[in-house]
């Protein structure tokens, strides 16, 4: 007989809502939840191969102890027990000789976070870190620097839109479902899209308008869109007089600031027609409020990031998209829901921490940025420097620290010098290959998770249900944290055995049963969206409660909230910017060795501009070799011009060496190598576009 479970994907970090088709133990069909609006049955290439997961005989099976030098692939098969005690027993030692703070816990935050992060305040460490600031850590704190909201607290009302522009924002391969469906009812309604980047891609090719911007020039752009803006007083002047902070004084010290970044003079720089960027400014202009000027996440990384995610979010501002059908919006919570908090073990009392974090996050180093997340890439000159104090160990779960961290050469050498290296993981990542100890989760159809409650302008609850029993002798996190805390005298902060003793404890407020989620898999708190009152009702929560321009946040830490703009010099001849992103088949560094998703697309390549490619002699899928200051990759060149002559391009997530991975082995380059870990120091995310590589054919 079939049976159907609800549940949430987990083949990326989006988390659709999915519907799982299950016959014998074992699942027939995965689709998206039908009765979610926006999701409808849809499902990407992804979500559809997470049965190429659940049945992959490459991943591992059961808990392992290495037993040769680290990363040489000779293990022992162990039990639970005897893993757990392992890592119990020798996070005892190093605690005791080198304090709390020597261990780092690093995840990508996902629905059990709370549970990770009761683990790490448990044991006393300042030190759980989540992927966040790699992703998109200044566009966190430039929302924070002028709304007080981080980003997750925003969201956008894409199927309003009547404008949308994006930097790089990839948003038809580098997709969430939802957000895609409801542009593409945008678009069909005949919303504009502006697609910003130095590369032709999918996204650019449904674009009305494709601009192909010198490579790290986009703050340019926006001085003189504002500059346009402002002089043609083409702004939301209701928005500005009611939630800009102190607008009397504010907008024309910013018309003064951008008075010389003419369009003229952004043409220079970024070779986008002056005029072009007058008619943009214009059409946005006409259609005000309903226009969105996406924040991005990972396009244009560069060191003055957080300057230019705020100058996108002023603009915003400026067209009054704050709290728009159409443009942005604050997500509203269960509060607002008139409901409780969903219930976090983290929320416990915990003996007092005392010690920095490792990282310098919302410290000494980086002071802020978002110390909840931290700062990962401080990671390897923490340990090689022993700054603030010696690290000793570190968990990952789901976490790949050797290729999602910059100069992973550089993360190698430090990792070395570590005592204790654990991966939690569902796949034979890097990590968990080199890993002295390997701990294998259930997939997510295998496992329950933490229930997920999704604010928006209609606040949900969904779960995440096990479609079937684990293939192998695999366990949920959950459960793993839980063993470990117990070893180390620490299973009262764990008041739990079960998921349901999980789910009854978070929904015990909420006023939601478990039940509830039974005939459609999610529950919606409200029937109506919840918009607050753009005269009234906007809660800014900065210090002045309004759109601070001029950033308390900022201002208070000695940063200005402006910077002059810093002319990008031309690659020197033979050298490129190099840029990385995705595609739709594949997440990150996770699904290279999918069955499916491998045929797809097996390897990457680097994308190299037509007349650059010839003047070093590189013809289209030579092998050519990728270098910069930290380290090589071999790959192919995909001579193209669909890319600007001053940058190359590749997928992110390939060339990895782990032989047991048998599809995916040493195919194409993994980013991670060749790119230099240098930091936008204001806003904390990795400046991963930044760093300049040479190109050499090698046939
Ligand atoms: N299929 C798939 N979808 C995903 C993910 C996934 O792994 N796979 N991951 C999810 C996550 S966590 C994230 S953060 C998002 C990321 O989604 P996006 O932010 O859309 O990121 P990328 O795919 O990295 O694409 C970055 C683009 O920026 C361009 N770019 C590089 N330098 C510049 C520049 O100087 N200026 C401009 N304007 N553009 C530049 C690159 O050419 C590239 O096309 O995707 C999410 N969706
Ligand atoms: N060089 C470079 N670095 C980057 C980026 C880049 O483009 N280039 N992109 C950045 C971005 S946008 C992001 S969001 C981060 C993402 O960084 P990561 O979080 O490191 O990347 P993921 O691929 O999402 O997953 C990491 C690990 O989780 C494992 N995993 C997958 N599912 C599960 C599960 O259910 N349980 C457990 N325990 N493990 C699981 C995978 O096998 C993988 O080893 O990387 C950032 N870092
Ligand atoms: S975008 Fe695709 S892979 Fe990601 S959660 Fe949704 S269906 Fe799964
Ligand atoms: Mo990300």
């Amino acid at each position: 007989m079939t049976q159907e479970v609800y549940s949430i994907c987990f083949m990326c970090t989006v988390r659709c809502p999915i519907r799982v088709l299950v016959e014998n133990d074992d699942v027939t069909w995965i689709e998206g939840n039908p009765h979610v609006p926006g999701i409808e049955g849809a499902l990407c290439a992804k979500g559809s191969a997470g049965i190429a997961l659940l049945r992959d005989t490459e991943r591992p099976q059961y808990p392992m102890i290495r037993t040769a030098a680290r990363g040489a692939g000779q293990w022992r098969r162990v039990s639970w027990a005897e893993a757990l005690d392992y890592v119990a027993d020798k996070l005892k030692a190093i605690v005791a000789q080198h304090g709390p703070q020597s261990v780092v816990f690093g995840e990508r935050a996902n629905l059990n976070t709370h549970i990770s992060k009761t683990f790490m305040k448990a044991l006393g460490s300042p030190n759980h870190f989540t992927h966040d600031a790699l992703c998109k850590g200044s566009v966190n704190t430039a929302f924070r620097s002028l709304t007080g909201y981080t980003d997750p607290e925003i969201g956008i009302d894409y199927a309003n839109t009547k404008h949308i522009i994006l930097y790089g924002r990839n948003i038809f391969e580098s997709l969430e479902i939802k957000a895609v469906n409801n542009l593409m009812k945008a678009l069909a309604k005949g919303a504009k899209m502006t697609y910003i980047d130095p590369r032709f891609n999918v996204t650019a090719s449904k674009a009305d308008r494709h601009w192909m911007i010198r490579p790290g020039t986009d703050l340019a752009l926006n001085y003189a869109l504002i500059h346009v803006i402002l002089n043609e007083e083409l702004y939301d002047l209701a928005f500005a007089v009611r939630w800009i902070n102190d607008h009397r004084q504010e907008l024309p010290a910013l018309k003064k600031f951008v008075e010389n970044y003419t369009p003229e003079w952004a043409e220079k720089e970024t070779g986008i027609p002056a005029q072009e960027i007058v008619a943009l400014a214009r059409e946005v202009s006409a259609v005000k409020p309903a226009v969105i000027f996406h924040y991005g996440y990972r396009g244009a990384h560069h060191t003055n990031e957080i300057y230019f995610r705020r100058s996108i979010i002023i603009l915003n501002a400026l067209m009054g998209s704050l709290e728009a059908p159409g443009g942005l919006f604050f997500k509203k919570g269960l509060k607002a829901a008139g409901r409780g908090d969903i219930g976090k073990y983290v929320s416990q009392e915990f003996p007092k921490i005392t010690a920095p974090r490792f990282d310098g996050s919302g410290g000494a180093k980086f002071p802020i940025a978002d110390s909840s997340h931290g700062n990962p890439q401080m990671l390897a000159h923490a340990i090689e420097n022993e700054d603030p104090y010696p690290i000793k160990a570190l968990i990952c779960n789901r976490f790949e620290p050797l290729q999602s961290i910059p100069d992973s050469n550089g993360v190698r050498r430090a990792l070395d010098k570590l005592d204790l290296v654990v991966a939690i993981d569902v796949n034979f990542s890097e990590i968990a290959w080199y890993a002295d100890v390997l701990l294998p989760e259930s997939t997510y159809l295998e496992r329950g998770d933490s229930i997920q409650a999704v604010s928006g302008l209609k606040p949900q609850l969904f779960i995440r249900k096990p479609a079937v029993s684990p293939r192998y002798d695999t366990k949920p996190g959950w459960w793993i944290i839980k063993e470990l805390a117990n070893r180390l005298d620490l299973g009262r902060y764990f008041p739990y055995d079960t998921i349901e003793d999980i789910w009854n404890f978070q929904l015990a407020q909420v006023g939601v049963k478990l039940a509830d989620f039974d005939k459609k898999g999610f529950v919606t708190l409200v029937d109506d969206p919840i918009w607050w009152d753009r005269e009234k009702g906007i809660h800014f929560k900065t210090p002045s409660g309004k759109f601070e321009i001029t950033s308390a946040l900022m201002e208070n830490a000695s940063f200005p909230s402006f910077i002059p703009y810093e002319p990008i010099a031309p690659p020197p001849v033979g050298a490129f910017r190099l840029m990385v992103g995705r595609v739709a088949a594949h997440t990150h560094v996770s699904t290279q060795n999918n069955l499916y998703l491998n045929e797809l697309v097996p390897e990457n390549v680097l994308w190299i501009n037509t007349a650059s490619a010839e003047k070093l002699g590189i013809k289209d899928g030579v092998q050519v070799e990728v270098s910069s200051k930290v380290g090589a990759v071999r790959l192919k060149a995909k001579v193209t011009d669909f890319i600007h002559p001053e940058a190359v391009f590749m997928l992110h997530g390939f060339g990895k060496n782990v032989p047991v991975q048998t599809r995916c082995y040493q195919k194409g380059g993994s980013d991670a190598v060749v790119q230099e870990n240098i930091s936008d120091m204001v806003g904390g995310s990795p400046a991963l576009d930044e760093t300049l590589v040479q190109v050499r054919p090698l046939a």
